[in-house]
């Protein structure tokens, strides 16, 4: 076999280019182009190679404003597309490098594939230390890039040419397998990456990663199924591994013909359109009341494709039945054994398949009239408290409540668009109150809660889907700390909508710490009072309009419900990205509805609130079963 003498950055252009996955019969390519910001670590390298070989392999180059943004742009793009296609991004050395280390975090606990090249120190270390090189006393190997370690699913740094041969195949092997998959980080040293090597020509061959739809084990489904035709009361919890899998059809025909009710996730809401009769709304910590009391009393649950995290599972006070058993439905091992589940491994679409195809063959008729009854109507009465709560108006403020911007975003854009959140009050009341039509409608990252993913997956969301109605929600704590993707958006013709709500703060943690019994501190953006010390002066204002309008958006600012909804209008029409800043009630919250979060109060102060939120907290978590 001939051989092709290319430096290890247009080696690695070239082979990634090459990559394809395939899942029912449908072939594309995994790295849709790349986004980086260069440097010295990488311009020589990777950044030339980009440059040589970019247009010819039809292997795009995006430039962010920051390196986290980048990533969470991918991160966004590849969830919207179910991780079969995501792309790679390169930074510089050092600061660079570690900008992306909380994007690499957002990707692997979301369980999304995206390909991390950052650079690193000379192989050599002639120069050292070079600019931007941590120098490690003792470990003088040890890196910033070191740093990806914990956060990737891979990890390699390339200290010769030829070790690309050997690392490249793993790295694909693990973005594209559903059970593993995460950041994978290639670490480059700065002068391998212009180094050339004769490269055998396999590694530029096309190469298609099946990607799997493992089946569940016979024995395994056969004590499934006999535990689900023995239930009484079974709930299925839907979460992102359903939605990823396609598996919405399948999930219906389940809960429909047998008539479970199915609960949701953050990650897995949309699988079901909101009027589904068997979909019954969220679940947990910021679940309703429908979907909590069928889990409160549930004799078995099928959890599927979720990592079952703790607003999931109300911190293990969800379900009360004395002998409430748990079957795993997922394609990760580890996801599939928690809550010391039967581990039903495999993929979710096959899976329901099996499980659907096994209780038919055994002419189980599935629930009861009277529990399909309870089902309904426990959810036609929480449906009625979310239609109330997205029309309901502040009680004590002229300014629009957060759960009536909700409804009239919803209504505006219908439930195939895509909302966008991550991380502040929206996501709960999201979780509650936003009716998804469609299974690519509701985008919110909850498993890192990530501030600052909001516009960036904006940006990946509106590339990954050029056809839909893409509409970030964010806070103004998380706009003000990552909202620069705004000028990358402009500069890229991308159209999506960015509706700021703006409280004057961190309004989620400020109700967070009163239900610990803490004193308001520290989470309104206010001025320094100098006889105190403290931040307790007014609010600082804030002119989000002017901010976006100054980044090139179409910036509207809109305090009614008639001018939102214009707004809005505009916004659909518009040849750019549009930002529409609402102020809102930062007292009109959306309450609970029987979730719990285990937040420990402190067990000791002088503070009278704390003292008796320890009390109330000591006596929740007795309804905790570990
Ligand atoms: C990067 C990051 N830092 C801190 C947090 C903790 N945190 C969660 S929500 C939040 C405040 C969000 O404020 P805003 O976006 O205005 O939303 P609001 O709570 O006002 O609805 C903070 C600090 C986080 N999730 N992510
Ligand atoms: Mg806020």
């Amino acid at each position: 076999m001939g051989s092709t003498r290319l430096t290890t950055g247009q080696a690695l252009v070239r082979h990634m280019a090459q990559q394809y996955v395939e899942r029912d019969q449908v072939q594309q390519r995994f790295i849709a182009g790349i986004w980086g910001i260069f440097g010295h670590g990488n311009v020589a390298g990777l950044g030339q190679a980009i440059q040589e070989l970019g247009d010819e392999l039809s292997m795009p180059f995006y430039r962010p404003q920051n390196e986290q943004a980048q990533v969470h742009i991918a991160t966004a793009y590849a969830r919207h597309r179910d991780r079969l296609q995501t792309f790679a991004c390169t930074s510089s050395i050092g600061p660079g490098a570690t900008n992306m280390i909380t994007g690499a975090a957002t990707a692997t606990v979301n369980r999304i594939p995206v390909l991390l090249l950052p650079s690193d120190y000379f192989a050599s270390r002639v120069s050292d230390p070079v600019l931007q090189q941590v120098e490690h006393p003792t470990e003088r190997d040890v890196s910033a890039s070191d740093a990806f370690r914990p956060v990737s699913r891979f990890f390699d740094r390339i200290s010769r040419p030829e070790q690309l041969l050997a690392s490249m195949p793993e790295a694909f092997r693990i973005l594209t397998d559903p059970a593993e998959t995460g950041a994978v980080t290639i670490s480059l040293p700065e002068d391998v990456q212009t180094e050339a090597f004769d490269w055998p020509e396999g590694f530029f061959e096309r190469r298609v990663w099946r990607v799997r739809r493992s089946v569940p084990e016979p024995e395994v489904l056969g004590d499934a199924v006999r535990l689900l035709a023995g239930a009484e009361r079974p709930l299925i919890i839907t979460g992102g591994g359903t939605i990823y899998s396609e598996a919405s059809r399948e999930l219906d025909a389940l809960a429909t013909r047998f008539g479970i009710p199915v609960a949701e996730t953050q990650a897995g809401k949309g699988a079901l359109p909101w009027s589904h009769p068997m979909n019954v709304g969220p679940i947990g910590a910021n679940g309703g009341l429908a979907a909590n009391q069928l889990a409160r009393d549930a004799d078995v649950v099928l959890c599927i494709g979720t990592r079952l995290g703790d607003f999931v599972t109300g911190s293990r006070t969800a379900f009360q039945h004395p002998d409430v058993v748990f079957v795993g439905l997922n394609v990760a091992p580890m996801d599939a054994h928690k809550l010391r589940a039967l581990p039903l491994v495999a993929d979710a679409r096959a899976g329901i398949r099996a499980l659907s195809a096994a209780l038919v063959a055994g002419q189980h008729q599935g629930t009861s009239e009277a529990y399909r009854e309870r089902v309904s109507q426990l959810k036609s009465a929480w449906d009625n408290v979310v239609a109330e709560l997205r029309s309901l108006s502040s009680a004590t403020s002229d300014l629009l409540a957060q759960s009536q911007v909700i409804g009239i975003v919803n209504d505006s854009v219908g439930g195939d668009a895509t909302v966008i959140c991550a991380a502040g009050s929206l996501p709960g009341d999201l979780l509650k109150l936003w009716r998804t039509e469609d299974p690519k409608a509701y985008h919110v990252e909850y498993g890192y809660s990530c501030m600052g993913y909001e516009v960036a997956a904006g940006l990946g969301v509106a590339l990954a889907d050029p056809a839909r109605r893409v509409v970030v929600m964010v806070g103004d704590g998380s706009y003000l700390m990552l909202n620069s993707e705004i000028v990358t958006a402009v500069a890229e013709g991308l159209r999506f909508t960015i509706v700021v709500l703006d409280n004057h703060g961190f309004g989620c943690i400020t109700g967070l710490a009163r239900s610990v019994g803490v004193p308001d501190f520290g989470n309104d953006l206010r001025f320094r009072d100098r006889t105190t010390n403290r931040a307790t002066g007014p609010y600082v204002p804030i002119d989000f309009r002017q901010h976006a309008e100054s980044m090139g958006a179409l910036a509207i600012a809109a305090s009614t419900p008639a001018e939102l909804t214009a707004a809005l209008a505009r916004a659909a029409d518009a040849d750019r990205v549009t930002v529409i800043v609402v102020p809102i009630d930062p007292e009109a919250r959306v309450p609970g509805f029987d979730g719990w979060w285990d937040v420990p109060a402190a067990e000791v102060s002088g503070v009278a609130s704390v003292r008796s939120a320890r009390e109330a907290y000591e006596a929740a978590r007795s309804a905790q079963r570990p």
